[in-house]
């Protein structure tokens, strides 16, 4: 979280940062700071042994053979993103993301269905959308300073909840860019957030 504030998050205007990496090759190993390898390195260990395998390989394969993008938000809170499904042209499957300062709710709706789920994702929590997830549903973020949480009594089997207020929150979230999706410029790459 600090090292994001130092480094990007320079002035109070600036909410997104996007950083690529090419696909690894014999003749160019660009990459991510390193910072942001060694959490996608730390993601793997932590989801190798919850994640089916090949969601795992999907996100972390031994051999990457893509370009990946990160996205770096801050949300203050009362802030949020507008509901979307990530660029189909621009994104394939498997998404990995990180919460940090602050927890959330975020909201994921399927038209196709009729339906709509809040899902709190705590600070530090991890979230991988893959399949349906990432193609069928979308995820946003409401503007709002507090969610209501609920949060089941396991004793007495009923329902409670709490409202929980969002301090600052910073979320880390990584893509694989399709072929050829490293050219960027034009209406397509605006993020929803923008
Ligand atoms: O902040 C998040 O966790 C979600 C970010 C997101 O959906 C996006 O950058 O497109």
């Amino acid at each position: 979280m600090n090292y994001c504030l130092e480094t990007f998050f320079t002035s109070a205007n600036i909410n997104q940062i996007m950083l690529f990496c090419r696909a690894p090759s014999a003749e160019s190993s660009t990459g991510l700071p390193p910072l942001l390898t060694s959490l996608l390195d730390a993601l793997s260990r932590l989801l190798k042994p919850t994640l089916p395998p090949e969601i795992h390989s999907l996100l972390f394969p031994a051999v990457p053979t893509r370009a990946r993008q990160a996205i770096i938000n801050r949300y203050d809170p009362g802030e949020g993103i507008t509901p979307h499904v990530d660029l189909l042209g621009r994104f394939g499957d498997g998404i990995v993301g990180v919460s940090f300062g602050s927890g959330c709710v975020m909201q994921f709706a399927s038209g196709l269905k009729d339906q709509a789920y809040g899902v709190y994702l705590p600070e530090r929590s991890i979230i991988v959308m893959s399949g349906d997830a990432r193609y069928k549903w979308s995820h946003g973020i409401e503007e709002k300073t507090m969610d209501y949480v609920q949060t089941p009594d396991t004793l007495s089997g009923d329902a409670g909840g709490r409202w929980m207020k969002r301090t600052m929150r910073i979320s880390i979230t990584f893509r694989w860019l399709l072929p050829g999706a490293e050219v960027v410029g034009g209406a397509e790459d605006r993020d929803p957030s923008g």
